[in-house]
């Protein structure tokens, strides 16, 4: 019984251990939503479609399609929206992508395509992070945007789509324990008339992965690789060895890796 005991304490530590540099999530929204209208003599009419998951975990790939024909047979026009995401304990992804047309055949017609990610977590420790992101839309009221902020604070890091914009962020470093928010999201409008069709596209794609603080390589893995290159770097006084990220490399450092080495 006492072997029994020790074991199942044993199998708690080392659950709390790997879960140290997890991404804890409250609550998330991901939402995909495509909106078509049309008008014209004796005609009015719209097709709304939309799906969306609270789930906190786990892949989520939706694709939803307004694709509107009025009672003639002639098109409307189409909204698509798609998006890939997944959240997991140690990376947060996206590919959202909201396409919106119209076709020209009525007075006046309009289409509206969004997809969002909006992931709210917590870091209950330190971790090293690296993040991917990029968002863009064609000209016009089109808007595209990835940004991670801090629960109660500050944008940490953004990528700007909006209006016919593109940008790619890419960054690395440090996250405090606390609470956090990253938000993708994207939407396209389409507005036509007869014999002038419209097409918008917008679309933001990333990720951001976090890291155990002595995975220097950030590939997942704590191994003595990561301890030579993290000691390598060091002894240069490489950026990358500031590992109390208070911009400065010194003795403390190498003090407090060693001293997180021995203790995991
Ligand atoms: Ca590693
Ligand atoms: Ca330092």
């Amino acid at each position: 019984m006492l072997v029994r005991t020790l074991t199942v304490s044993v199998v708690l530590s080392l659950s709390a251990l790997a879960s140290a540099q997890s991404i804890d999530v409250t609550s998330a929204l991901r939402l995909v939503e495509g909106e078509t209208h049309g008008f014209d003599y004796e005609y009015d009419d719209g097709v709304l479609v939309s799906a969306q998951t609270p789930a906190t975990s786990g892949a989520w790939n939706e694709t939803r399609v307004a694709d509107q024909v009025d009672y003639w047979g002639f098109a409307v026009g189409t909204a698509t929206a798609d998006e890939q995401s997944a959240v997991d304990a140690d990376a947060l992804t996206f590919d959202c992508e909201a396409t919106a047309s119209t076709a020209g055949n009525h007075f006046s017609a309009d289409a509206r395509a969004g997809c969002s990610f909006e992931v709210h977590f917590q870091l209950l420790e330190r971790v090293r992070y690296s993040a991917d992101f990029f968002a863009q839309s064609t000209l016009g009221y089109n808007t595209a945007s990835v940004t991670l902020a801090l629960e109660q604070g500050p944008t940490l890091l953004a990528a700007d789509g909006d209006y016919g914009a593109s940008e790619t962020t890419l960054a690395t470093g440090w996250l405090a324990p606390g609470d956090y928010v990253l938000r993708a999201s994207t939407e396209s409008f389409a507005y036509g008339t007869h014999a002038q069709p419209d097409a918008h596209v917008s679309s933001c794609v990333g990720a951001l992965h976090v890291y155990h603080p002595l995975d220097y390589h950030m590939d997942g893995d704590v191994t003595r690789r990561d301890r030579r290159d993290f000691r390598r770097a060091w002894l240069i006084g490489h950026p990358s060895a500031d590992f109390d990220d208070n911009g400065v490399v010194n003795a403390a450092d190498w003090a407090a890796y060693w001293a997180a080495w021995l203790a995991y």
